[in-house]
């Protein structure tokens, strides 16, 4: 008797039902946000009331994971459903339209406009603001795809300050690593972010009546410059309580192949933050930001609550990768521990259990699945996350693939329940219990208790591992075993060059 009622259920979805009986989705992204949100736990003092209560609503990952540690290369795996080492895409350029291979790619946002949705984006979606293009991407033939049908306000850092608010920053001093109270008025609607929400707000009561919507909205903070109003910075105290646990030395035990994968940044280091005095002021600001994003997403949560779509939006936000403020001696994004690689991924909406806590490993690259089995769109055999609707279902459900994050062909991070394996182009390699060690500063690899973990983790490292595609840039490495040839964005470093700090 079940199974017919079962069949028939199937039969009745496969047939019959409209567009609009389908879920919308709000897919609501943050730019280099870490786990410092108020229930992951990763910042004790951090505030994020509005993405703890969306946990509550429905099931939050507590181990989730990027597959890439830097902007354009997470970004392009989750939207085209393929890890790093297959798209060989590893730096912050190129735009993945102009890659041959994947100018006809099918993304995840084009994936439901096909499937009758209505696909609408604002801020930070991909890298890089994408209007409706109908123009040719450099190497195209042919217009590039429409990747939304509609897009808004392109949001971004909003009102600058007329010069940098802290002292010159080495490597140039870039105009982005800067951070502090701004503007002075206290005025939030000047942000981009604010204005990110104010349209996705506007889209979600206009929304079209005949099919569902695929909303996108991508905010830029915290990442830098991280200026925030007065107002987030006194919800944290103005003293060194907010600074993060770090080890002195904590990088003596670390390969010198680990500081080649950020070798040379625009991102100070720790050492420069602190002889600057700028190390709380910078760890306020990023905290101050990331409470001001949470109430952002406060307003477009509490519209769509009162809205006719409250019973029928699945809610996912996630941050495209972490950042460091301090830890392992360096601000900023381009590694493989937890604090470069773990982010938020909370799932709401229906379909969803609510109140789950689900602390496996899972990856980025899940979304684009998850999605397609909570919305019953058509599913694809090209896709390499795995659906997380089992744990969606029941957080307890097992999975046996571990999180793994890529920073350029051959330095790999595998993220198992309880160890962090690291895995460097030339061989050397890194090995945390994060059950024991969960700041990653004992490095164990070389004890040989630990050499089945190693070679468990090892089973996991990609067997496609593509070089970078051509005309790759912007925080690239390459790497010759045979000559032991590292090359950090076109300059050959030396086995004996100082580290920059
Ligand atoms: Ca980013
Ligand atoms: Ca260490």
């Amino acid at each position: 008797m079940k199974n017919i009622f079962i069949c028939s259920v199937l039969a009745i979805t496969s047939s019959s039902v409209y567009a609009t009986d389908k879920p919308n989705i709000l897919f609501i992204a943050i730019d280099d946000q870490n786990d410092w949100i108020g229930h992951l736990g990763g910042h004790p003092l951090a505030k994020t009331p509005h993405l703890d209560a969306l946990a509550k609503r429905g099931t939050t990952f507590t181990n989730a994971h990027c597959q890439a540690p830097l902007c354009n290369p997470s970004r392009t795996s989750l939207l085209l459903g393929l890890r790093p080492t297959t798209t060989g895409i590893y730096g912050l350029k190129p735009w993945f339209r102009t890659v041959p291979e994947w100018s006809n790619r099918v993304t995840l946002p084009q994936h439901f406009a096909n499937d009758g949705y209505y696909t609408a984006a604002t801020g930070k979606i991909y890298h890089g603001f994408r209007k409706n293009p109908k123009k040719k991407s450099q190497g195209n033939s042919k217009p590039d795809p429409v990747e939304f049908e509609v897009t808004g306000s392109f949001g971004g850092v909003g009102t600058k300050p007329p010069k940098k608010l802290i002292p010159e920053t080495p490597m140039g001093n870039h105009p982005l690593m800067d951070w502090g109270v701004w503007p002075l008025d206290n005025d939030d609607t000047q942000k981009g972010d604010y204005q990110v929400a104010s349209w996705t707000v506007e889209q979600i009561q206009n929304a079209p009546k005949d099919r569902p919507f695929f909303l996108a909205a991508g905010f830029f903070l915290p990442h830098v410059p991280c200026y925030a109003t007065q107002k987030w910075f006194d919800l944290y105290p103005d003293d060194d309580s907010v600074l993060p646990p770090i080890l002195k030395d904590d990088r003596a035990d670390t390969p010198r192949f680990s500081w080649y994968i950020h070798w040379s940044l625009p991102e100070p280091r720790l050492k420069w933050v602190r002889e600057n005095n700028e190390w709380r002021n910078l760890v306020r600001s990023y905290l101050a930001c990331t409470s001001f994003v949470d109430a952002q997403i406060g307003r477009i949560v509490s519209v769509v609550e009162q809205s006719e779509f409250a019973d029928n939006t699945i809610i996912v936000v996630w941050g495209d990768h972490g950042w460091h403020l301090g830890e392992k001696d360096i601000t900023g994004k381009n590694t493989l521990w937890d604090r470069g690689t773990k982010v938020p991924l909370v799932f709401a909406g229906p379909g969803i259990t609510p109140q789950q806590t689900c602390g496996q490993p899972v990856e980025l690259l899940d979304i684009y699945p998850t999605l397609i089995d909570l919305t019953g769109a058509p599913t694809r055999s090209d896709l390499e996350g795995i659906s997380l609707l089992p744990q969606l279902k029941d957080a307890a459900t097992t999975r046996t693939r571990p999180a793994i994050t890529s920073h350029n062909q051959g330095n790999h991070g595998i993220r198992s329940e309880r160890w962090r394996y690291i895995h460097y182009a030339d061989g050397s390699e890194e090995l945390y219990d994060m059950h024991a060690d969960p700041n990653e500063w004992k490095n164990i690899a070389h004890l040989p208790k630990h050499a089945a973990v190693i070679e468990q983790h090892r089973l996991w490292l990609p067997t496609i591992d593509r070089e970078l595609v051509p005309d790759s840039t912007a925080r690239v490495l390459t790497y010759d075993k045979a000559t032991d040839t590292a090359i950090w964005e076109g300059t050959t470093i030396k086995r004996t060059d100082p580290i920059p700090d």
